[in-house]
């Protein structure tokens, strides 16, 4: 969480300031403002105070960037990849340090901190072996004696935008094959999570970056954000979060032409038939739809389940939900841990008050108190039942721990329902009947489906992203990543040592 710049008495002393990190310089901010990062399970605990960057700090990264790009995009990429394993390296020695800084900054459980450490070294590992793929094509000529290839060219800077849900995983999803292709790269995390993207920039300097590949400003997105979309010299932007704010890049960014890689909201749904296992479904929805309590771009709000199975499915996940334990994430027994910050509470709280009247509540529904909890942002695990699929609750994008379930009279409705949403991310289905899992895969119109698993966890060798308002068509992770990070040049060489014309020579007259 964050709250206003200024602080005074013992606490503000004991935490410790970060700095920006800039052409390999950590350095205070130009105006020298800070701004604090706080516990969201317990908002006494100060984690430390923070440069507000502004524009004149994305400026001097953006040089820095800049400067750098032209001795790194001449680096080996073999090279280069050395330096991802490293990194990697790195990430799994302190996995459990970062892990339980993630926990302390941002609130989620520590298995799943654990996890999201992992998916950035995963992705660092393979990002590293791409340093000695990087294919491009040969491809033979139409004319003899003619040499024809494409290979992939680094584009220059990147600006690096990512949201506090995922903030060590997703920084490494977007830096990872922009450094490995030969980019650069500036860093502006969310400010609920600075001190989770210093670690992790501290660790790559160790590992060996060279100065100026990668740089760190916090500070206000408007202030930061903007200054780094906005610049002639940020050739792609790399943006997770909101779709608002990500129709705002990409309009910035338009009277540019720049390239936009966009990940944003989901309206993930389940879909549960008669035939399927019903303790597997259960297990599938609640981990997708309370996991990260609720805050993840995959995670399942709407159960689209066929009539006979409503009321058994629903005594399940109104049983299960009720058992979950709330508290900090830092203690083992803890299944769901807090909302990231009071804004998310109160958005939860007021969607919660539109679902009473759409459907009927089954559990949950509100703020969380109690022995541990007073000092938290916590939410309880909320189902509704009845719900419609053109409720709004069933149609916006809440990213809290409230669940809709939907019930509809066959498979063909199951798909209507899925598919009636302006966003496109993540789907499932649980059924045991292999024709119609066929049938789902087919008729999903998500970038992501499961058959018989939740909506979430997405391994980094594959493509992640989604359809519709989820994005404008980039894929993250697996090597459709590098597709956002580089561009193609195609490269014919004649060594017939004479004029050959393509199209015309060689052609019936
Ligand atoms: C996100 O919520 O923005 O599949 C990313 C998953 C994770 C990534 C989620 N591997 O849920």
């Amino acid at each position: 969480m964050t709250t206003a710049t200024s602080t005074s008495g013992a606490e503000a002393t004991a935490a410790p300031t970060f700095r920006l990190f800039i052409g390999g310089e950590w350095v205070d901010s130009t105006s020298g403002r800070t701004f604090e990062s706080r516990n969201p399970a317990d908002t006494r605990d100060l984690i430390g105070h923070f440069q507000a960057g502004d524009a004149a700090d994305a400026a001097r990264a953006i040089r820095a960037a800049e400067v750098a790009f032209q001795t790194w995009r001449r680096t080996p990429a073999p090279k280069r990849g050395e330096i991802l394993y490293a990194f990697g390296a790195l990430m799994a020695e302190h996995k459990e340090r970062l892990a339980r800084a993630m926990t302390r900054e941002m609130g989620k459980v520590l298995a799943e901190t654990r996890g999201d450490v992992q998916e950035g070294i995963d992705i660092a590992f393979l990002m590293a072996g791409e340093g000695r793929r990087l294919f491009g094509d040969t491809t033979p000529s139409e004319l003899p004696d003619k040499w024809a290839m494409s290979v992939r060219e680094p584009l220059g800077m990147a600006a690096i935008v990512t949201p506090w849900n995922f903030p060590m995983a997703i920084p490494c999803w977007k830096m990872m094959p922009a450094l490995v292709a030969g980019n650069t790269v500036v860093l502006k995390p969310s400010s609920d999570t600075p001190h989770c993207a210093t670690l992790l920039v501290e660790l790559m300097a160790e590992a060996g970056f060279p100065p100026g590949t990668v740089n760190l400003v916090t500070g206000p997105g408007p202030e930061v954000g903007d200054a780094l979309v906005a610049s002639p010299d940020t050739q792609i932007v790399s943006f997770t979060g909101n779709t608002q704010t990500g129709k705002r890049i990409a309009s910035i960014a338009a009277r540019r032409l720049k390239r936009v890689s966009l990940e944003l909201g989901g309206k993930n749904g389940i879909v549960v038939l008669a035939d399927a296992d019903l303790d597997l479904a259960t297990d599938g929805i609640l981990w997708s739809a309370f996991g990260t309590t609720g805050q993840r771009c995959t995670a399942c709000s709407r159960v689209i389940v066929e009539a006979p199975v409503v009321e058994p499915l629903l005594e399940r996940l109104e049983r299960r939900a009720r058992a979950l334990r709330l508290g900090s994430g830092l203690d083992v027994t803890t299944d769901v841990g807090p909302l990231v910050n009071g804004g998310a509470v109160d958005k939860v709280a007021s969607y919660v008050e539109v679902g009473r009247r759409d459907g009927e509540l089954v559990t949950g529904g509100s703020r969380a108190t109690g022995p541990g909890l007073e000092h938290g942002y916590y939410f309880e695990p909320t189902i509704f039942a009845g719900v419609k699929p053109m409720d709004v609750i069933a149609q916006e994008e809440i990213f809290g721990p409230v669940l809709s379930v939907v019930p509809v009279p066959d498979y063909p409705a199951a798909v209507t329902a899925l598919n009636q949403t302006r966003y496109g991310l993540s789907s499932a289905i649980f059924t045991r009947d292999a024709n119609t899992a066929f049938r789902a895969m087919r008729d999903f119109e998500t970038g992501i489906v499961y058959v018989n698993a939740g909506t979430i966890g997405a391994e980094t060798h594959l493509p992640f992203g989604g359809t519709k308002d989820t994005g404008n068509g980039h894929r993250e992770a697996g090597h459709a990543a590098l597709d956002t990070y580089t561009e193609w040049k195609s490269i014919y060489v004649d060594f017939s040592g004479r004029l050959q014309r393509a199209q015309i020579d060689n052609q019936p007259d």
